[in-house]
């Protein structure tokens, strides 16, 4: 974790769930907000905060499940460089597996305080979804600079 990159990344971003804050927040959502302790990344009901993440080769990324709703952290093989892995929440090896997974039985579900965490090693863009709420716009991306 890079503390500097995220403080950096929640200034640009407190704005931004501002503006969005018009949902309903659950129980958890905003007294328990990752605080960077533990995590890089929390999740509200309906969204990742902050949205856009910072970091650098070799660092690891941590999401936390901040609501008391379930979610995926899932990324879109159109969105990530062509030489990185795949990743998502569950392990699957493509995208297709893990929306399957998802769809057939919650196959790589992030529980309520549950963390996932993916190490980067190929610098780029990295765009992500949580499945279960892509619709009310639950995306994310991750820059990793060298
Ligand atoms: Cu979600």
């Amino acid at each position: 974790m890079n503390r500097r990159v995220y403080l950096a990344a929640v200034g640009t971003s407190v704005s931004a769930s501002l503006a969005g804050c018009s949902s309903v927040l659950g129980v958890f959502d905003d007294a328990d907000l990752c605080a960077g302790d533990d995590c890089d990344i929390g999740m509200t009901r309906n969204e990742f905060v902050p949205r856009e993440y910072e970091t650098s080769v070799g660092e690891t990324v941590v999401w936390k499940n901040t609501s008391g709703a379930v979610h995926t952290v899932t990324a879109l093989e159109s969105g990530i460089p062509d030489e990185a892995d795949y990743f998502a929440s569950g392990g699957y090896e493509d995208e297709q597996t893990a929306r399957d997974a998802w769809h057939d039985h919650q196959g790589g579900r992030i529980n309520t305080r549950e963390t996932y965490e993916y190490t980067f090693d190929v610098p780029g863009t990295y765009d992500y979804i949580c499945i279960p709420h892509v619709r009310s716009d639950m995306v994310g991306t991750i820059t990793v600079t060298e």
